[in-house]
């Protein structure tokens, strides 16, 4: 009687988490930009969005002096960006500008050289 709770209770945790976890990966998404380097096809950096579409990071992976940014739209129509705040160093930069009712739909990421900024086409959120 007690084995079969317990196979039970397991049972349930186990379709939980198999019911959970995909759903929250296939919620993010990702860009980056690849040009920079000295042979133009090292990543300059990447941003993205994640948990469950409220949040946006940015990060740069190229010491060339400039920046990484993503710009973001909310569903509302509002927008905004996040910087890599330190550069190259390690770290990214991310702000929680999204909510369940008023999600991020759409991300943009951009290479914010000094000769001139590079800005991808933006992607769906
Ligand atoms: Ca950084």
């Amino acid at each position: 009687m007690e084995l079969k709770r317990m196979l039970a209770v397991g049972a349930v945790t186990v379709g939980a988490l198999a019911g959970m976890a995909p759903t929250a990966m296939a919620h993010d998404a990702y860009d980056d930009i690849m040009i920079c380097g000295g042979n133009g096809d090292k990543r300059c950096g990447y941003g993205g969005v994640t948990n469950s579409h409220t949040r946006v990071y940015s990060c740069d992976t190229n010491g060339d002096n400039g920046g990484f940014r993503t710009n973001y739209w909310l569903r509302d129509g509002r927008t905004g960006f996040v910087d890599d705040p330190n550069g190259s160093d390690s770290g990214c930069g991310a702000k929680v500008p999204g909510t369940a009712a008023n999600p991020v739909v759409q991300f943009q990421v951009v290479w914010k050289a000094t000769g001139g900024w590079v800005a991808k086409k933006p992607k769906p959120a």
